[in-house]
């Protein structure tokens, strides 16, 4: 399955601004829809590394018209770290808590829909100056292993575990991750991976082309889909992209 990423937000790091007006989150969201995205990921608040938090009023204003439009075509998720944001978003259609904090299991219990639980080290205003683990692989694993438990024993049937990609993690945790990602996927729980243009395949490529800055996100689809591949092939059963339409001919010709 393929997540779509519909970005409701002014400073998200590869499509910020695109899609800040209700229409074209909209328009952009039926397009992934027609690609063959599985679900939209609607989020309204950007957690690139440095992201300041957004008020909680702001970001229901952003994603709520977004959601009861969106909802009556296709599933949809809500992407937050907030509760009320959570309840708003369910309230508008939504069936899916996509939470990088992997705090909101109660809400998703209390509301009755499915939860991600993401792994981050610390915050987005600062989880990339100086990430730290022993064990990157044993740390995340322990980690979504006990949230998951948790949620299961407060009642939430559908259960998402995901390592968080680029969330309080270097370049060499990001591809130790991705590397063991079969144990990732042992646990028993479907696992979701977000690598689309992310900071990591940027710093890759710029190495490999003998150029010293990272390409832009813009330039990160064939990084994204060799990434996504490898997950795919890991036993990841979601990738969240913004590249749809590349994403989803990739998965079918892993698939065959
Ligand atoms: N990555 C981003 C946001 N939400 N959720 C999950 N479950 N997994 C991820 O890897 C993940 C996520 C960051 O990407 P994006 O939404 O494109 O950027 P921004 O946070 O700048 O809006």
């Amino acid at each position: 399955m393929v997540m779509g990423i519909v970005n409701v937000t002014p400073d998200s790091f590869s499509d910020g601004g695109l899609f800040l007006q209700t229409d074209a989150a909209v328009a952009h969201g039926l397009e992934l829809l027609g690609e063959g995205a599985s679900i939209l990921d609607v989020g309204g608040e950007s957690t690139r590394p440095g992201a300041e938090p957004v008020a909680i009023d702001e970001e229901i204003f952003r994603v709520v018209p977004v959601i009861e439009q969106l909802s009556a075509h296709g599933r949809v998720s809500i992407d937050t770290r907030r509760a009320e944001v959570a309840r708003a978003a369910v309230a508008a259609g939504a069936t899916l808590i996509n939470d990088v904090s992997a705090q909101l299991w109660p809400v998703a219990a209390e509301l009755g829909v499915g939860w991600v639980a993401m792994h981050m080290q610390g915050e987005p205003a600062t989880m990339q100056l100086d990430p730290v683990y022993t064990d990157v692989v044993a740390e995340v694993c322990a980690f979504l292993e006990q949230r998951a438990t948790e949620a299961a024993r407060a009642g939430v049937s559908e259960i998402w575990i995901d390592p968080g990609f680029g969330f309080g993690k270097t370049l060499e945790h990001n591809l130790t991750l991705l590397a063991h990602l079969d144990q990732v996927v042992a646990l028993g729980w479907p696992v979701l991976v977000g690598t689309s243009r992310k900071a990591t395949l940027g710093r890759i490529l710029a190495d490999s082309d003998g150029v010293a800055e990272p390409v832009n996100p813009q330039d990160r689809l064939a990084g994204s889909i060799a990434s996504e591949v490898w997950a795919m092939h890991r036993g990841a059963a979601m990738i969240r992209a913004h590249d749809v339409r590349a994403a989803i001919q990739a998965a079918k010709v892993v698939a065959a």
